[in-house]
């Protein structure tokens, strides 16, 4: 698209911005985002983001969740006397005619929402201080959310992180094998499946209701945090799967990232390992916001939530490798099955490392 009509979508919603260039910004699997430059150079920068409405289907409804949840954290962050309320949580811009997006032409949605300046995204985290400063700020917006209700928000993506469901989503693409990919994964289809009672333990107790149905982020990976410089955490971002679910599917995901010592392709399975230094300091961290709130269940599950996670998201990617990479951006063939893979591997690290992450559980929540 030029930057005429990036410039025709801005001028949309309803704030007066000088913009000096428009560009393609950062790394998400789903969405496209632009930083919108304006002038003069001390004048804030936006971000235009287009939503991908054929993951989210209802985006409206998505972005009606976001402004309650960005209004209730904004009226939290006022109550609570803080000065630098529009660094703490994102805001998102009206367009004119009163909608929080714009639709082209073409029936995509654009969403704009203020640049929070001078701070910065991290792709891994190197010292266990930072892993406890990200693991607070996502126990604190937890925290933040637990007065809302729960039928305040709409599932932007049903039964995201449901392991049933998701799991039936699995059988359904090992069955169709569109791509033909199944007869030469038998040994990784095995393995997910030989773990599925196992797992989908979370969801039968969310079921029963021995699990409570929380606010949760859903996607807490360590890059939806921004940072300052000086390694403080200001604020959550990407807030497009905010909805009802465990507090296990935020604890759990952030470890699938922050407790592998590789990244989440790394295809060298050798270099896979659990970062136990900052596994703990994640763990004390997010415990020191969110042991006021969670129930012992849920914190005797905390390390199994770790491996759940890595269960899901290995058989997610390997369901969207078996429908032909139709999900996942992708950035060389075959790149969903080295996700895949990976993720199983580190899923097999943390089997192993379990005793491990039991005993610092326990350990911190003595803190
Ligand atoms: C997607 O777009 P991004 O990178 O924040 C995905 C997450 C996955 C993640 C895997 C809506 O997140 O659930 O865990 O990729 N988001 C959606 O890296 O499916
Ligand atoms: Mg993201």
């Amino acid at each position: 698209m030029s930057t005429s009509s990036f410039s025709e979508l801005v001028s949309r919603f309803d704030i007066d911005l000088n913009i000096n260039e428009i560009a393609l910004f950062g790394t998400g699997h789903i969405n496209d985002t632009y930083l919108v430059r304006t002038l003069p150079a001390e004048a804030p920068d936006y971000m235009l983001q287009r939503k991908n409405h054929k993951i989210f289907k209802d985006v409206p409804g998505m972005m009606n969740n976001i402004v309650i949840t960005t209004n209730h954290i904004r009226h939290q962050l006022i109550k609570e006397g803080e000065t630098e309320v529009d660094r703490k949580v994102m805001t998102y811009i009206a367009a004119k005619n009163g909608e929080m997006f714009v639709n082209d032409d073409q029936g995509n949605f654009w969403t704009l929402f203020l640049f929070i300046a001078d701070c910065k995204v991290v792709e891994n985290i190197g010292e266990p201080e930072q892993a406890f400063r990200a693991a607070s700020a996502f126990g604190h917006f937890q925290k933040q959310l637990a007065d809302l209700p729960g039928n305040a928000l709409i599932e932007t993506i049903p039964n995201f992180h449901n392991g049933i469901s998701r799991l039936n989503d699995f059988h359904a693409s090992i069955s169709n094998d569109a791509a033909g990919r199944v007869a030469d994964n038998q040994i990784i289809i095995n393995k997910i499946l030989g773990r599925s009672t196992a797992m989908t333990a979370l969801q039968r107790g969310l079921d029963d209701k021995s699990l409570p149905l929380r606010i949760t982020h859903n996607d807490t990976k360590i890059n939806n945090i921004l940072f300052d410089q000086d390694n403080n955490t200001l604020c959550i971002i990407d807030l497009d799967t905010v909805m009802p679910g465990s507090a296990l599917y935020d604890f759990g995901d952030a470890i699938r990232t922050l407790g592998n010592t590789a990244p989440e392709d790394e295809p060298d399975l050798a270099k896979i390992a659990f970062n136990k230094p900052i596994f703990e300091a994640f763990t004390q961290g997010y415990l020191s916001e969110a042991k006021t709130f969670l129930t012992p269940i849920e914190i005797n599950n905390l390390a199994f939530s770790c491996r759940y996670m890595a269960w899901e998201q290995a058989m997610r990617f390997f369901t969207d490798y078996l429908n032909g990479d139709t999900y996942y951006k992708t950035e060389y063939p075959g790149h969903n099955l080295v996700r895949t893979k990976a993720q199983v591997r580190y899923l097999e690290v943390l089997e192993e490392s379990n005793a491990v992450m039991e005993a610092i559980v326990n350990e911190s929540q003595a803190l």
